[in-house]
């Protein structure tokens, strides 16, 4: 009878065990699955309701800010925890009640050279990642394209040498207009369009205070100073809108300088540019790329016109 009971659970043990590990693979596909679906979908760089860190990469150079930071992040770690063992140490060993007479040491060659050496060390190992990424976002290797950007009291003023030789302006989209899977105080009328896997030349000017183009899901940022260009660059590796900001106080509507980056397929890219240089010829904004539109079933906000009065 017992053996009767062992063989029956065994059985049923064998059982549960193939229905988990079936369970398990049709799980993994799935997650496969979601993930394939994930990277086809459009990436949305903006802040999120308790974010923690750096926002997700969209490009070559936001990857290369997360590495250093991850790096930085981990020195601070070791010393934190360094320190605070050795505070610990101290205070236990050295406590009065078993140290009743207290050491008069007041100098240690040794130690002094060292805790001078091993921080300058460590600065060293920092600064040398730090300059090569510093390098890495000042200029373009053989970019593509390149887009003047001018920041203005208080829009931004976007112009495509390259393309036709067109500009527009950028203002954001009220609240009370925004459609939907627009972001209140980001999502802009005419958002700077730029083609998948390119490496675009940013120009910066300003024309009348000191702006700053900064969007940190690509990992740029750059002052637009009158009287002065300033360059980088940008790429994005996938589809997608990437948000960002002036992120420098230029006056009493800082607040209103958004940034909206939608990276497009270049043929999608290549028909907007088309389609924005007939409509700057005809004194129009350039309007959006066939995907922002499929996104969004209202039209884009009006709100040009209005904000130039
Ligand atoms: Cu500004």
């Amino acid at each position: 009878m017992r053996k009767a009971i062992g063989a029956l659970s065994g059985g049923a043990l064998m059982r549960g065990m193939a229905r988990f590990s079936a369970a398990f693979a049709l799980g993994l596909g799935l997650l496969a699955l979601g993930a394939g679906a994930a990277t086809a979908q459009e990436m949305v760089g903006a802040p999120h309701n308790w974010g923690l860190g750096l926002q997700a990469a969209g490009g070559p150079i936001k990857e290369a800010i997360h590495n250093f930071n991850e790096l930085v992040f981990w020195i601070i770690v070791a010393i934190t925890v360094l320190v605070a063992v050795l505070i610990c140490l101290v205070v236990w060993k050295f406590r009065a009640s078993v140290n009743p007479n207290p050491s008069k040491t007041s100098h240690n060659t040794m130690l002094e050279i060292a805790w001078t050496v091993v921080p300058v060390l460590i600065l060293v190992v920092i600064a040398i990642p730090s300059f090569r990424l510093i390098y890495y976002q000042d200029r373009a290797v053989d970019p593509e394209l390149t887009i003047n950007v001018q920041g203005r009291q208080w829009y931004w003023h976007y112009a495509y040498p390259d393309s036709g030789n067109f500009t527009f302006d950028s203002y954001p989209v009220r609240t009370e207009e925004l459609a939907q899977g627009q972001i209140r105080n980001l999502s802009v009328d005419n958002p700077l369009v730029i083609p998948v896997g390119a490496n675009i030349r940013i120009l910066t000017t300003g024309q009348d205070v000191i702006h700053s183009f900064f969007v940190p899901s690509l990992g740029v940022q750059r002052y637009t100073i009158p009287g002065r260009t300033l360059e980088t660059w940008l790429r994005a590796d996938r589809p997608g809108v990437f948000y960002g900001q002036c992120n420098q106080i230029c006056g009493v509507n800082h607040w209103f300088m958004p940034i909206e980056v939608r990276a497009v397929p270049r043929e999608e890219f290549n028909a907007w540019a088309e389609q924005a240089k007939t409509r700057f010829a005809q004194g129009l904004p350039p309007g959006p790329p066939p995907s922002a539109l499929a996104a969004s079933a209202e039209p884009v906000s009006t709100l040009l016109a209005e904000a130039r009065r």
